[in-house]
């Protein structure tokens, strides 16, 4: 019997409820699913993220199988496998001669670009499917209608009343939308209380086998698999996120901004792979949230801080992807021309912050939200890194990192190369602030309250010469001008000094180039 629809399943489109299964027939027609070379090689990847998404995608496919479904499999040591989707898709066509190709939208504007072509060239008809993970772009399109600019805030309230969570009365439950002042604690003096790791989930027969081909194909990716322990099955995905909601939810917002050396999870849920993939479906997350408050478990700020993160952030900045691209991936508002320093691979550097968060890389592909923004991102920015740049080497050390995710965090929030789009003005801090928000400073050579000098801060040095030099650019943000003040109050000399510094970090910086970059 000819083949109806041939059914393109990619890596982080693993969800059987997905639209193109709706009136799949398990007769007439098939499932494609495509490991290949060129999604692993197009940028340097963690080789968490590689086997994360090559193992999860074989346990979709038996799965699948189990369900009595014909899935048409690529290996990646396949021998008859040409490397890229177009290829792969144009030799299982010329084969199968399917009537049409279905495919839910990808999480990647290149990816649809290329199946899009791929498939006007071999004369076949694509339909794509809306993400049942997500509101969809058209939604947020009229939300987006004549606003003149676009905030978390405005959308997520939107949200909340749209999708009704956390409303009572058309009122947000607690009568406020924001806990933000509840949600800024530190663990202080009194230090660390025993905080339940997420669950692990040790690698099975087939992610072993993955970790295997990934060590052989992959043997200059960043990263290790040493302590690989990720869900790779949406029944394991449940249990990561139970772990979550039993252990770790309740105290989520209270340190939602905290940051502590060694310790890589703290009260984060750690869900955002098996989100990103689809193991998990987003509206799973936060009905066990709020079953949880419901049921007296967790309070309501953590709650409501979760619930911001997922139906207000992720749904946010999905959506400013699709109505911002292609152009906003190399976008470059403060005109930052630098490449990613060499350390910001290896981590091999005397600030104590900066080294933590990338050896939590090197080890679990991994850093909370808090270390992405004013660590990492915050360093990237002082310094005045291009800030595709920074997406690269975000896509390079993160197992969570996918295109639509990364680009309006790192281009928009973190790098404010948008120029506004995402934030309404840049994350630009001092040490100051990392020393407040964690227990790094206490450990470090440097001294996060000196600008100048062979013990200053390279943040506070940096953080300086950030405002000097975008000075006509930053002049009419809102909250930008106290901050502008402030350099003004400094003394010439002293401003010169911290210039001086700040250009030998920076030459430094560029002196040191990395092989991923
Ligand atoms: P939690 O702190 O437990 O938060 C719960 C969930 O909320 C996350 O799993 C995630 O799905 C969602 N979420 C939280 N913040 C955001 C956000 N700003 N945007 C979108 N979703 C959010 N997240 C990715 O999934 N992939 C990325 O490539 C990515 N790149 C980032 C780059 C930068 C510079 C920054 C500042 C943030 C980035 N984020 C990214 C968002 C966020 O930092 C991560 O989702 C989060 O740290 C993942 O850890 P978690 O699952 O423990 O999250
Ligand atoms: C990240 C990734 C990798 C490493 N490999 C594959 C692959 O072999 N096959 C596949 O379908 N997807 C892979 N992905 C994810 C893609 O790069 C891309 O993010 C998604 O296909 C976009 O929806
Ligand atoms: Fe980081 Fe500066 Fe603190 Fe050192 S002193 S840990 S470099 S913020």
């Amino acid at each position: 019997m000819s083949l109806r629809n041939l059914v393109v399943v990619l890596g982080d489109q693993l969800d059987p409820d997905a639209a193109v299964f709706d009136d799949f027939d398990r007769q007439q027609d098939a499932v494609l699913m495509m490991e290949v070379a060129e999604e692993a090689t197009y940028i340097p990847q963690h080789r968490i993220r590689l086997t994360l998404f090559f193992s999860a995608m074989r346990h979709f496919r038996d799965a699948l199988r189990t369900n009595g479904m014909t899935v048409h499999y690529c290996g990646l040591e396949d021998t008859d496998n040409r490397g890229s989707f177009a290829k792969e898709l144009e030799r299982r066509v010329q084969k199968l001669q399917p009537e049409r190709l279905k495919l839910t939208k990808p999480g990647d504007h290149r990816v649809e670009q290329g199946l899009v072509e791929s498939a006007h060239s071999l004369g076949r008809r694509l339909d794509i499917l809306p993400d049942r993970h997500f509101s969809s772009p058209e939604a947020f399109d009229s939300f987006a209608e004549g606003r003149k600019a676009l905030r978390l805030e405005t959308f997520y309230r939107h949200m909340r009343r749209e999708h009704d969570v956390l409303m009572s009365d058309g009122k947000p439950e607690g009568g406020q939308w924001n806990f933000d002042k509840d949600n800024r604690e530190t663990f202080g003096k009194g230090g660390l209380p025993r905080i339940p790791r997420p669950r692990a989930f040790p690698p099975d027969a087939i992610t072993q086998e993955v970790m295997g081909m990934v060590a052989r194909r992959f043997p200059d990716s960043p990263g290790t698999l040493n302590a690989f322990d990720y869900p790779v099955t949406r029944e394991d995905a449940r249990l990561a996120l139970d772990d979550f909601i039993e252990h770790r939810l309740g105290a989520f917002g209270r340190y939602q901004d905290a940051m502590a050396s060694g310790e890589p999870y703290l009260y984060h849920s750690r869900l955002s792979c098996v989100l990103n993939l689809h193991l998990l479906n987003p509206r799973d997350a936060i009905s066990a949230a709020l079953e949880a408050y419901r049921a007296g478990d967790a309070p309501l700020n953590a709650v409501e801080g979760f619930v911001r993160q997922v139906l207000g952030w992720r749904e946010f900045v999905r959506g400013i992807y699709w109505r911002e691209m292609p152009d906003y991936a190399e976008l470059n508002e403060l005109e930052a021309d630098l490449e990613m320093p060499a350390f910001m691979w290896t981590g091999e550097t005397k600030m104590a912050c900066v080294h933590d968060a990338v050896q939590q890389l090197h080890d679990h592909g991994y850093a909370h939200h808090i270390q992405r923004l004013m660590v990492l991102g915050l360093f990237a920015l002082l310094l005045g890194v291009r800030p595709y740049a920074v997406h690269r080497w975000h896509m390079s050390m993160y197992a969570d990192a996918v295109d639509w995710v990364s680009l309006p965090n790192v281009v928009g929030m973190s790098q404010y190369g948008d120029g506004g789009i995402v934030g309404s003005k840049p994350y630009a801090a001092s040490g100051n602030y990392i020393d407040r928000m964690s227990d790094y400073c206490a450990g470090c050579r440097y001294d996060p309250r000196k600008a100048s000098g062979d013990d200053a801060c390279p943040f506070t040095t940096l953080y300086w010469d950030f405002l000097s030099r975008n000075r006509k650019r930053l002049k009419g943000l809102r909250h930008m001008g106290y901050q502008l003040a402030n350099l003004d109050r400094k003394e010439p000399i002293e401003r010169k000094a911290i210039l001086e510094r700040a250009e030998a970090l920076k030459e430094a910086a560029a002196a040191t180039k990395s092989a991923w970059s």
